[in-house]
């Protein structure tokens, strides 16, 4: 059997940056080991102690399981001990982490992170994932600032999700495409199992959470509609399918095709998803595999961001699916969004 393990792709791929010296290809690396022993515990979540919630809160005021902060340790560990990144962004720290080693300090590269996306759901058994997101440092050296991480999603080198599911999956781009790769766990090695990652440019999936409809703006709320109407040209009615899950949902989009929404509310004004840790790196994959991310009316890429736990509204997925949303959007701004 011809397997490509993740580690011999990122080593193959860094001959198409003729410069490259390796660190982006040892950060990658780095992710990737963090990723497989975060795999590991959360297999047996159901089984161990570790299962349950810590009694603290983060900095967004959400109840913290003991699993978000072991996979927030173990990626801050990993990112420390690798050497190529000089500071880290978490969901689960209100600040960032400056690394001050001696083989970190002048590192390139910053990374910004949200260690256990959908933490919610790891007691029913159900797929979490891992969300990154890397960026070269602005500032020139030292240990990295938060300057590093106020940058435009367009000038993200590289991000990528883990998905921990039925397999493990890792997926990642550098701006040339979307590859992703499953962790075999009898050698344990992420291989290459999906290469050139494209989503379908329409769907017959919308992803929503329902159960917020009557504070979503009307553009939202006649999308919604939408997609519920009988048309078969179109395809519709579209199922709905919502795991609560973002990386389980944005990852069973990506494949079959669909669209993803966490629009205003009138609870989140703003959004819940965070631009930085959540949006950008998703919106960069989904992007690079052929599909749209915006906040409604805008590119989420080209946002800017004024502030570490910025959040935004997201609409992510096939082209056509959310230049539709848009078009809604659009069509009811005035009528009380
Ligand atoms: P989290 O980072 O606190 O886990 O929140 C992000 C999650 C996403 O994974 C998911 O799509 C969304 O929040 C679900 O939110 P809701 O329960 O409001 O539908
Ligand atoms: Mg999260």
């Amino acid at each position: 059997m011809n397997v490509k393990t993740l580690g011999q792709f990122i080593i193959e791929k860094q001959n198409d940056f003729p410069f490259a010296k390796g660190e982006l290809s040892r950060l990658l690396r780095d992710i990737g080991i963090a990723a497989k022993i975060v795999n590991r515990e959360v297999n047996k979540a159901g089984l161990a102690e570790i299962l349950g919630e810590t009694g603290e809160t983060n900095v967004q005021g959400e109840k913290v399981k003991k699993l978000d902060v072991f996979a927030n340790d173990q990626f801050i560990a990993a990112l420390k001990a690798g050497g190529e990144c000089c500071a880290i962004a978490s969901e689960e720290n209100e600040e960032i982490i400056p690394i001050d080693s001696d083989i970190s300090r002048n590192a390139k590269y910053v990374v910004a992170m949200d260690p256990l996306d959908g933490s919610s759901n790891i007691d029913v058994n159900v797929s979490v994932g891992t969300i990154f997101s890397i960026y070269r440092r602005t500032t020139l050296n030292g240990a990295g600032q938060l300057e590093d991480f106020l940058q435009r999603g367009t000038e993200q080198v590289a991000a990528g999700y883990v998905i921990y599911g039925s397999s493990a999956m890792l997926v990642y781009t550098t701006g040339k495409g979307v590859n992703g790769f499953t962790l075999d766990p009898s050698i344990g090695e992420f291989c290459l199992s999906h290469p050139n990652m494209r989503i379908p440019q329409s769907g017959n999936v919308y992803s929503i959470n329902e159960g917020n409809y009557l504070h979503f703006p009307d553009g939202v709320k006649k999308y919604i509609k939408y997609c519920q109407e009988e048309d078969k040209a179109t395809n519709r009615p579209y199922s709905s399918r919502y795991i609560g899950s973002g990386v389980a949902d944005i990852h069973r989009n990506l494949i079959v095709g669909g669209v993803y929404i966490y629009p205003t509310t009138t609870k989140s004004p703003k959004g819940k998803l965070r631009l930085l840790y959540e949006c950008n790196p998703l919106a960069f994959i989904v992007e690079q595999a052929g599909g749209k991310a915006t906040d409604g009316y805008k590119r989420i890429m080209e946002k800017d961001i004024k502030e570490l736990h910025q959040r935004t509204p997201l609409f992510l997925g096939s082209s056509d699916m959310v230049d539709k949303a848009m078009e809604f959007m659009a069509k009811y701004a005035e009528v009380g969004a």
